[in-house]
């Protein structure tokens, strides 16, 4: 019969019904995937402004300074010009620099600060940020940096009479194949945070795609390099409590700050994880309070798919009571884009707050 002719083939060629489920089972996979990863990115979230009355945009900064780290007596030091594969850039041919601005000053402006003969600063690709005072006073500055992609941690000296960075030393290590932020313990000690457990930009991409969770914190010291903490899908900035007995991680695309205790022999163990609705970045810490302030990225997709027409959102958190059972979580301040694109860092300094950005602008405001 007719029949038997429509429903011969399709039951003779089992291949047929093969590639057919496994082209759907591909397909389910992509949805549930890019459903997963619309989530992670917050891709549908828009924020209501929160403006502050006192701001405005720092001259000399129009190609991001993703972290500012102040030191007690007010200058801050801010990390510009990053560059990353795949990620907007305002200027992709000039090299990353370290600038300065003294929030003591009435009108403060910020300065390239000068690096030393023999570093190379052609290919300087500055990222995180940490400052150190050691007990003799000297004044360390810990930089991540990605020269020709790669990874490293440079320690300078700061000379604050010479305007100027010493260049001391260039870590390298396996334990760090993706660098995002440090926080210096030490001279030459520190925890770093690896965004991603590969440096390959393709397995970068699948272990991110994936949801791996590989991606962990790095304890350095010279005579010791070890994991402290892992798990984390990506791991982001890293701080210090005042009483330096916790560290705190950002978890950028879980949304989570992690709270971790701090070991004498430096490993770490969690305490407590606090959830936000947000793309955490960097944490800063105010030091007339202890309060964590966060650069956050409201929706990651607008950050990683730049368009001038609808651009990245900023957004700044202060956790009040980190360690207390229910820390308060404020905005200080969110914008559409208008003024202020992909905020990344918040520091404070005596009524003084300073708002950084992966690749835009950086803002300044008295509060
Ligand atoms: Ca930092
Ligand atoms: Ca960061």
């Amino acid at each position: 019969m007719d029949s038997t002719k429509v429903t011969g083939p399709e039951i003779k060629n089992p291949d047929v019904g093969t590639s057919l489920a496994v082209q759907w089972l591909r397909i389910c996979f992509a949805i549930f995937f890019s459903f997963l990863n619309r989530n992670r990115l917050k891709a549908s979230r828009e924020v209501e402004s929160v403006d502050l009355p006192n701001c405005h945009l720092i001259k000399g900064i129009e190609a991001g300074a993703e972290d500012i780290d102040i030191l007690p007596n007010g200058l801050a030091f801010f990390s510009v010009g990053l560059k990353c594969p795949g990620l907007h850039s305002f200027a992709p041919d000039k090299p990353g620099g370290i600038l300065m601005m003294d929030l003591n000053e009435e009108n403060p402006r910020a300065l390239e600060l000068r690096i030393s003969r023999g570093f190379n600063l052609a290919s300087f690709n500055p990222h995180g940020i940490s400052t150190f005072i050691d007990s003799d006073d000297t004044v360390y500055l810990f930089v991540v940096n990605h020269p020709e992609f790669k990874n490293t941690v440079e320690i300078f000296k700061f000379e604050e009479e010479e305007n100027s960075l010493l260049h001391l030393k260039t870590i390298k290590h396996e334990l760090l194949p993706s660098v995002n932020d440090v926080i210096a313990v030490g001279p030459e000690h520190f925890y770093a945070t690896n965004d991603h457990y590969f440096s390959d930009p393709f397995l970068k991409y699948l272990e991110t795609y994936l949801n791996l969770r590989w991606t962990n914190v790095v304890y350095y010291s010279p005579n010791e390099v070890k994991v402290v903490a892992e798990g984390f899908d990506s791991a982001n900035g890293i701080n210090i409590s005042p009483d330096k007995k916790y560290i705190y991680v950002a978890d950028i695309l879980a949304h989570e700050i992690h709270v971790l205790e701090k070991h004498p022999n430096m490993n770490l163990t969690q305490l407590k994880v606090l959830k936000l609705d947000t793309l955490v970045d960097n944490l800063s810490i105010d030091p007339s309070s202890g309060d964590v302030l966060v650069g956050c990225h409201p929706n990651g997709q607008k950050l990683f798919v730049y368009d001038p027409k609808n651009p990245p959102s900023s957004e700044v958190l202060r956790i009040q009571d980190i360690l207390s059972e229910k820390p308060t979580v404020t905005t200080v301040y969110a914008n559409n884009g208008s003024v202020l694109q992909g905020s990344s860092v918040a520091s404070v300094y005596d009524k003084k707050l300073l708002i950084g950005t992966l690749y835009h602008r950086a803002l300044y405001c008295e509060l």
